[in-house]
C-alpha cells in the first residue's frame, strides 16, 4: 500500500526529495502525495525539508519560474495576481458537505461532497502538465506544543510556496518526530495556479474553486493566486481549525495576539482582537510602545485551567493601503529596507520601487501593476480608471522583523496568558469607544455576537448600511453559527480565570459628523481596559456594562498621548442610544435566525431579555443616557 505510488514519484522526483519524503515513515504522505503526482501530472515535484537551502530554492524559483520578480532592493520581490484574481472568492469557496447535514449548512455555501469531490477533479485533472511542483511541511502555530497542527501543502505555484515559508513555521522535523498514533493528524492542501498566462497569472479564474473536506482535513483549490484563495495555511487551515475546535472544545479565532505595556508599572497584558476588516484590527495591535504577537489568527485553549492563545502564524499578509510613514511607521519603516519582503498587487515605478494607495509619497505617472503597464488614466475592459495599485494589495514579511514583536509571546510553546478580549466595530453612531462586559457570556453575546461593520463611502453600494460580522470571523466559520456562538459562550466558562471582554468602536462621529478624537485615541481606550484587568478603575454602568470615568480617560489621555480630553466629547462618546441599541439587537437577532434556523432558542431568549431591559431603561432615563444617569 505505501509502495503503490513510489514507481511514479521516483520518475518525478529527485533521489534527493524521495528520500526526504520516505524518511518520514508516513503512509499517509505518501499516498496524498502519491495520488496528486498522478492526478495532477506536474513535470516534477521538490520536496522540501526545514533548511535554509531549501528556503532559498523556493524563493529562487518562485523569480526563475517567473512568478515574482526582483525589486530595486534585491530581498524584496513582486508578485502579481490576475485582475481578476484579487480577493477572496467566497462564491466558489465551498465547504463540502454529506447529503444529509446540507439544509443545516445551507448558509455557509456547502455543496454536495459527491458532487463537489467529482468536480474538483475533473477540474484538478492534468492541471499541473508541465509544471514543477513543490511539497512543504508547516505547522499552525508553534512546532511540538499542545497547540501545534501539522500541515502539508503541495502546489506548482513557487510564489504560494516562498510565502508559505515567510508566514508560517516549518516542520519537516516535526512530521518526522511525530510518534506513530499521531501520523495521521495533519492537515493537507492541494493548490494549484492552474494555466498561466504571459504575466504569469491564472488563466481560467472562471474555474477557481476552493472546495474544503472538513470531514478528512483536506482542501482543494484550484485555478488561483491571490494568497487567500491559494495559500492553504492560512484561511483554509483557519476553517479547518475552526471545525475541528468545535467539535474538541477549544477556539480558532480571527483575532490578533499583543501586549498591553505599562512601562511604568512594570506591567504586560496579553489581549486579543477580532475587528471586521476596516475597522482598525492591524492598528491597534501595532498601536505604539505596545508589543504584537499576532495580527490574524489565534488559537485559545485551556492549559492547566488557563485561557491561554498562541498566533498561529510566523508571518504577516497585511494590506499595504495607508501604511504610510505617519500612520504606520513600524511597518512603513520595515517596507523600505533592503530585507525579504513580497509585495503583491502594488504598481512598480521605472525605478523598481514599489508605490502603493494611501503610501503618502509621489507615486510615478506609469509603471506595472495588477493590469499590466500602466499609466495614469488608463480604463480596463469595462472602462473603468485602474487606479495605481489595488487597494487589496498586500505585503508579505516575517513578524520578527518587527521591533515591536514580544518575542516572549512569539515564542511560547505554551501559548500566552490572555487577560482581555477586543471587540470592534464600525458605527457611526451607537457603540461607545470602550466598555467592559460584567462577565464572559454577556462579552460573547452583546459584544461579539452583535459585531457590525458600517459601509463607508469607500465601499461600494450605499453608505452608513450595517453589516453584521459576529466575532468578525463569519466567512470563515465552518460549523452552523449557532453551535459556534454556544462552544465561545462554553470555552470561556470552562477555564478558571475568563478574559475580560471589552467592545470598541473607533468610529463614532461627532454633532458635525466628524471624529472626535485622533486616530491614536485607542491607545487610551486600551489603556483602560488594561488598568481594570488589573483592578484600578472605577466604572459606570450602562444597560449593556462598564463604561469609564471621565476622570480616568483625562487622565489616560494625558499621559498616553499628551492630549486634552473633554468632558464634552466624553459625555458625546459614552452616552448610551437605547433605541439604536434595541435595532442593533434586533438586527442580530434576524441575522443569527438567517444565517442558522437551528441555533438554540437561548441565544434568542438571552437578546430578548436584553432589548427587555434597555426598553426599561429608556422608560425611566429616556432614549439617551448620559454617563453616570443609570441606575441599573
Ligand atoms: C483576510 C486576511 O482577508 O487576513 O481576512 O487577509
Ligand atoms: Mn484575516
Amino acid at each position: 500500500m505505501t509502495e503503490k505510488y513510489d514507481t511514479l514519484l521516483k520518475t518525478k522526483m529527485s533521489k534527493a526529495s524521495f528520500e526526504k519524503l520516505t524518511a518520514l515513515k508516513n503512509p499517509k504522505v505518501m499516498e496524498f502525495v502519491g495520488f496528486f503526482a498522478e492526478h495532477c501530472d506536474p513535470a516534477s515535484i521538490y520536496v522540501c525539508d526545514d533548511s535554509a537551502e531549501d528556503t532559498k530554492y523556493v524563493r529562487d524559483q518562485a523569480v526563475a519560474q517567473g512568478e515574482e520578480e526582483i525589486l530595486a532592493h534585491p530581498e524584496q520581490t513582486i508578485h502579481w495576481d490576475g485582475y481578476g484574481d484579487q480577493g477572496r472568492d467566497k462564491n466558489n469557496t465551498r465547504f463540502m458537505v454529506a447529503k444529509e447535514n446540507l439544509a443545516n449548512m445551507k448558509a455557509l455555501n456547502s455543496i454536495d461532497y459527491d458532487k463537489g469531490y467529482a468536480e474538483i477533479l475533473e477540474i484538478s485533472k492534468g492541471i499541473m502538465k508541465g509544471k514543477d511542483a513543490v511539497v512543504q511541511f508547516f505547522s499552525e502555530g508553534p512546532t511540538e506544543s499542545p497547540f501545534t497542527i501539522p500541515c502539508i501543502q503541495f502546489t506548482d505555484s513557487w510564489y504560494v510556496a516562498h510565502s508559505e515559508f515567510i508566514l508560517y513555521r516549518s516542520a519537516y522535523t516535526h512530521f518526522f518526530k511525530m510518534p506513530d498514533a499521531e501520523k495521521d493528524k495533519f492537515y493537507r492542501f492541494i493548490h494549484s495556479a492552474g494555466e498561466l498566462d504571459d504575466r504569469n497569472c491564472t488563466v481560467h479564474v472562471d474555474k477557481r474553486r476552493i472546495y474544503m473536506d472538513t470531514q478528512n482535513n483536506i482542501v482543494y483549490s484550484m485555478n488561483n493566486q491571490y494568497a487567500g484563495n491559494s495559500i492553504g495555511l492560512k484561511k483554509h487551515a483557519m476553517r479547518l481549525a475552526i471545525n475541528q475546535s468545535g467539535k474538541e472544545g477549544w477556539l480558532c479565532e480571527h483575532m490578533f495576539v499583543m501586549a498591553a505595556i505599562d512601562e511604568k508599572k512594570k506591567r504586560k497584558t496579553y489581549f486579543c482582537g477580532a475587528y471586521p476588516s476596516a475597522c482598525g484590527k492591524t492598528s491597534t495591535a501595532m498601536i505604539p510602545g505596545e508589543k504584537i504577537v499576532g495580527d490574524d489568527i489565534a488559537y485559545f485553549r485551556s492549559i492547566n485551567g488557563e485561557f491561554r492563545a498562541v498566533n498561529v502564524e510566523f508571518g504577516m499578509f497585511g494590506i499595504i493601503k495607508d501604511v504610510n510613514a505617519k500612520d504606520d511607521p513600524v511597518i512603513f519603516e520595515n517596507l523600505m529596507k533592503n530585507q525579504e519582503i513580497i509585495f503583491s498587487n502594488v504598481l512598480i515605478g521605472p525605478d523598481n520601487k514599489p508605490y502603493w494607495l494611501g503610501m503618502g509619497v509621489e507615486p510615478p505617472a506609469e509603471g506595472r501593476n495588477h493590469f499590466g503597464p500602466w499609466k495614469k488614466g488608463v480604463k480596463d475592459a469595462k472602462g473603468k480608471e485602474v487606479g495605481i495599485a489595488h487597494g487589496n494589495a498586500r505585503y508579505t514579511m516575517r513578524l520578527d522583523y518587527l521591533d515591536n514583536i514580544d518575542k516572549e509571546g512569539f515564542e511560547a510553546k505554551l501559548g500566552v496568558k490572555v487577560e482581555g478580549i477586543l471587540y470592534g466595530g464600525r458605527d457611526s453612531d451607537t457603540t461607545v469607544p470602550v466598555e467592559e462586559s460584567p462577565n464572559w457570556r454577556d462579552g460573547i453575546l452583546l459584544k461579539a455576537a452583535t459585531l457590525e461593520s458600517e459601509t463607508t463611502s469607500a465601499t461600494l453600494g450605499a453608505e452608513g448600511v450595517r453589516e453584521p460580522s459576529p466575532m468578525a470571523n463569519l466567512d470563515f466559520v465552518s460549523y452552523p453559527l449557532g453551535a459556534y456562538t454556544i462552544n465561545n459562550i462554553k470555552f470561556g466558562e470552562s477555564v478558571e480565570n475568563p478574559p475580560r471582554i471589552f467592545s470598541n468602536n473607533y468610529f463614532m462621529k461627532g454633532p458635525d459628523g466628524d471624529f472626535m478624537t485622533s486616530k491614536l485615541a485607542k491607545k487610551a481606550w486600551l489603556h483602560w481596559a488594561e488598568g481594570r484587568i488589573h483592578g484600578e478603575y472605577q466604572a459606570l454602568h450602562t444597560p449593556t456594562g462598564m463604561i469609564p470615568l471621565y476622570k480616568d480617560l483625562k487622565e489616560l489621555f494625558k499621559t498616553h498621548l499628551n492630549e486634552d480630553f473633554s468632558e464634552e466629547t466624553y459625555a458625546y462618546l459614552f452616552t448610551f442610544h437605547c433605541t439604536k441599541w434595541i435595532q442593533k439587537l434586533e438586527r442580530t437577532k434576524a441575522f443569527y435566525a438567517k444565517m442558522d434556523p437551528e441555533a438554540p432558542k437561548e441565544l434568542f431568549d438571552y437578546w430578548d431579555e436584553a432589548i427587555a431591559k434597555i426598553q426599561a431603561a429608556k422608560d425611566k432615563y429616556g432614549d439617551e443616557i448620559k454617563p453616570g444617569d443609570y441606575k441599573g
